[in-house]
């Protein structure tokens, strides 16, 4: 996919917000700073038009993004950041809830997780939620440049055990450094525009 436009929309709390383009859109769920906003950057070729922080837990908003007037992809924000108040993560999970159960425009979630360990109790419980709404997930497992190659393939087993995905889910290999898996997560979204 060659990229000629990207551009912010909307940062979202609340449908009457999000974009009314009938276009098909991404969502990237996962860990406060597992590398969503660097998934995104990467598939667009941008330094950082996707807000990217060492500082978890601040993004509260759905951040819509609009790629060559064809596409939205939606940065939501991560999860199983310590430091964050009861009020606030509810009002997570009904910002979340709201926008997975609700939007015809998406296509599939993409689950960022890092290659690198075994998926967090939270990962399993945003797969399961995924799943218990027939949403087709894509997991991508990131920062694959922080292991050496020859253990992708062992450590992708173990995310797959530990989510214990479906077979018809797809994985991809990813670094938001490298470049890693970059064609590969545009030729399967392809598959769901
Ligand atoms: N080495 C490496 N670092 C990454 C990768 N993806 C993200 N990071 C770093 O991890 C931190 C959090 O990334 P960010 O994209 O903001 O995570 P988010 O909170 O999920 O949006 C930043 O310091 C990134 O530079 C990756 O694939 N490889
Ligand atoms: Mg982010």
């Amino acid at each position: 996919m060659k990229v000629t436009s990207a551009d912010i929309v909307i940062s979202a709390v609340k449908p009457e917000q999000y974009p009314n383009e009938p276009i098909p859109e991404f969502a990237l769920a996962g860990r406060s700073n597992v590398g969503k906003s660097s998934f995104i950057n990467k598939m667009i070729n941008r330094k950082n038009l996707a807000r990217t922080s060492s500082k978890p837990g601040k993004t509260q908003t759905l951040n819509f993004y609009i790629i060559n007037d064809m596409l939205h992809f939606v940065d939501v924000p991560g999860y199983g950041y310590a430091k964050v108040s009861k009020t606030e993560r509810a009002a997570w999970g009904k910002m979340i809830e709201t926008y997975f159960t609700n939007r015809e425009q998406l296509k599939a979630a993409l689950l960022i997780v890092d290659l690198r360990h075994p998926p967090t109790k939270d990962d399993i419980m945003m797969y399961d939620f995924f799943k218990h709404y027939d949403l087709p997930v894509i997991v991508v497992a990131t920062k694959a440049d922080k292991i050496p190659k020859g253990k992708w393939q062992k450590h992708l087993k173990v995310t797959r055990e530990t989510l214990d995905m479906a077979k018809e889910d797809e994985t991809i290999v990813f670094s938001g450094e490298t470049g890693q898996g970059k064609d590969e997560a545009w030729g399967l979204l392809k598959k769901y525009m």
